[in-house]
């Protein structure tokens, strides 16, 4: 037995839309725990910014530009990985956007844009990794779910179909991957404070209803993910295969 189950010293973490919001919060948290982390979006001067950032905090950070999207993007990241010898031990499958409308009123396009970010770039990114990680015998699969992996809400459709997705992409992956020594697990959060969720936060009634449907009766805090993300990364749940795991003050609990 390792003496600190949750410690990721000499692990290389790929954290996807890492350079704002729960991704970054993520980042932190695993670098915190001893990893390297490798922060990704598509924006390179953000990504050079939060790198910057963290590495002043002491962290050991690089990054990787590309569109989780764009499949060609993703493969040709992944084998600049291999050219430079950057094995990714943990994949946490984040980057994801939101797109809120009425379904009467939806554009497939819109639809489609929502499935391809939030849920099939977690299939493609997850594949690519998986792979290589198969290779090794061992990894760890975070995908990021969503209170609407489970209930839906009026106006997210999109959202709401991917973030169910996400959850049973997680258990397809615990079940072809697991005899390859890897784990897949998702964290279902619940509402954060995050830009992504700025509509939402600064609306006086969704926030009373936030406060009032949740249990702990506040939004919680992307650093609040950290510990949950940190303990998927890492061996201490190293015989734990196709859970969501929602922190999310207690909210899906109740009615
Ligand atoms: C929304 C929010 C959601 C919530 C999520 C909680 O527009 O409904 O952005 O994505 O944050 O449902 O898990």
């Amino acid at each position: 037995m390792p003496t600190n189950l949750f410690d990721l010293t000499g692990r290389t973490a790929l954290i996807t839309g890492s350079s704002r919001g729960l991704g970054r919060a993520f980042a932190e948290g695993l670098a915190s725990a001893g990893a390297r982390v490798v922060l990704n979006g598509v924006n390179t001067e953000r990504l050079e910014q939060a790198a910057a950032e963290m590495r002043e905090a002491g962290h050991d950070v690089l990054i990787s530009a590309f569109d989780v999207a764009d499949e060609a993007a993703v493969i040709a990241a992944f084998e600049a990985f291999d050219t430079a010898g950057t094995e990714i031990d943990i994949l946490v499958n984040n980057a994801g956007i939101q797109f809120r409308k009425p379904m009467l009123e939806l554009e497939t396009e819109d639809w489609r844009r929502v499935i391809d970010i939030n849920l099939t770039a977690a299939f493609v990114v997850g594949r690519e990794a998986a792979r290589r990680m198969a290779g090794r015998g061992r990894g760890k699969v975070v995908n990021i779910g969503s209170l609407t992996s489970e209930l839906a809400r009026a106006t997210v459709a999109p959202y709401t179909v991917a973030k169910g997705g996400v959850k049973m992409l997680t258990k397809a992956m615990a079940a072809e991957w697991g005899e390859k020594g890897i784990q897949a697990n998702a964290i279902g959060p619940g509402y954060m404070v995050t830009d992504m969720n700025e509509a939402l936060t600064s609306n006086p009634e969704f926030d009373a209803w936030v406060k009032g449907r949740t249990p702990m009766r506040r939004w919680g805090l992307p650093e609040e993910l950290a510990g949950t993300c940190i303990y998927l990364a890492s061996d201490a749940s190293n015989y734990v295969s196709g859970q969501i795991i929602y922190a999310d003050g207690g909210m899906i609990s109740v009615l």
